[in-house]
């Protein structure tokens, strides 16, 4: 497919260009972490979704590339806005189920390269897919310890869309749950959405899991899910995700 060698192209080129997007914490209303997503600014095409290419990649066996190239573009930034504005900030990190089951040795690299900069393996967190628990192996679980033995926190992504089996929960070490963003649309109108937040944030809890909201949009949302004991959101009310650049400027102005 065209796309592929194009893929490899824009790795080379630079086309590829890591925004990121605030996750602020609701007790506190300040912007204590951001997640890092990436875009494909094709010199013809404009701009292309990861939803497209994120794909392609896993496929032609660039992914681990792009995520290795995500991971620098934060290790660049995390430094300055830990130092600056926000000594525990955080970035957070999207990892296929694909990429996520490679080299074990790469998430080490990781470490080695934040503990080079002067920084903790809590500066960053990898979001992961509650289809990749699925798989129920030792490897998964043996590797979901080795980051939390190095610190590097761990994020359950777009929760309660997959095959949720609410077992993997106590088997495997996350520190976040991210409510997907189906569940907070209708928070102010769907009494059903209303009912499984509350109870996925007071379960979280109860686990000693933090809990993100994601696609939050609007004021009452957030009241909603402030009321509800929810710990972080992320979403359009807040920022959309930008440029590097741009983002610390949000950052600035909360000083
Ligand atoms: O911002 P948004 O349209 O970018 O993201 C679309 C999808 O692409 C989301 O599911 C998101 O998790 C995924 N995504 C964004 N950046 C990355 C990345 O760096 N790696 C992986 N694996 N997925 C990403
Ligand atoms: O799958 P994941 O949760 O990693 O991807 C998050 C996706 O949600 C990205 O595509 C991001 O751009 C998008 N997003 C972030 N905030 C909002 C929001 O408030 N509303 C909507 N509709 N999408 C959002
Ligand atoms: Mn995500
Ligand atoms: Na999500």
């Amino acid at each position: 497919m065209r796309l592929t060698s194009e893929l490899r192209t824009a790795i080379a080129e630079q086309q590829l260009e890591v925004h990121f997007q605030a996750i602020v914490s609701l007790a506190s209303g300040t912007i204590d972490k951001a997640e890092a997503l990436i875009r494909w600014q094709h010199p013809q095409l404009g701009m292309i979704s990861p939803v497209e290419f994120i794909p392609i990649a896993e496929s032609c066996g660039l992914i681990t590339q792009i995520g290795d190239y995500v991971f620098q573009q934060a290790l660049l930034w995390i430094k300055k806005w830990r130092s600056r504005y926000q000594s525990q900030f955080q970035i957070s990190i999207n990892q296929s189920p694909m990429e996520f089951q490679s080299d074990t040795t790469r998430y080490l690299n990781w470490v080695q390269q934040l503990h080079q900069q002067g920084l903790p393996g809590q500066a960053i967190c990898i979001e992961i897919t509650e289809g990749l628990l699925l798989d129920a192996s030792t490897k998964i679980s043996q590797k979901l310890g080795q980051l939390r033995d190095a610190g590097i926190q761990v994020a359950l992504d777009d929760f309660g869309t997959g095959y949720s089996s609410l077992s993997y929960l106590k088997k495997f070490k996350i520190d976040y749950l991210k409510i997907d963003q189906s569940f907070i649309r209708n928070l102010s109108s769907d009494e059903s959405d209303l009912a499984l937040s509350e109870a996925i944030i007071v379960m979280a809890h109860k686990l000693g899991l933090k809990v993100v909201a994601e696609g939050v949009e609007s004021a009452s949302q957030s009241e909603i899910l402030s009321a509800a004991g929810c710990d972080f959101a992320q979403g359009y009310l807040f920022a959309k995700p930008m440029p590097a650049e741009q983002f610390e400027m949000l950052l600035q102005q909360q000083q």
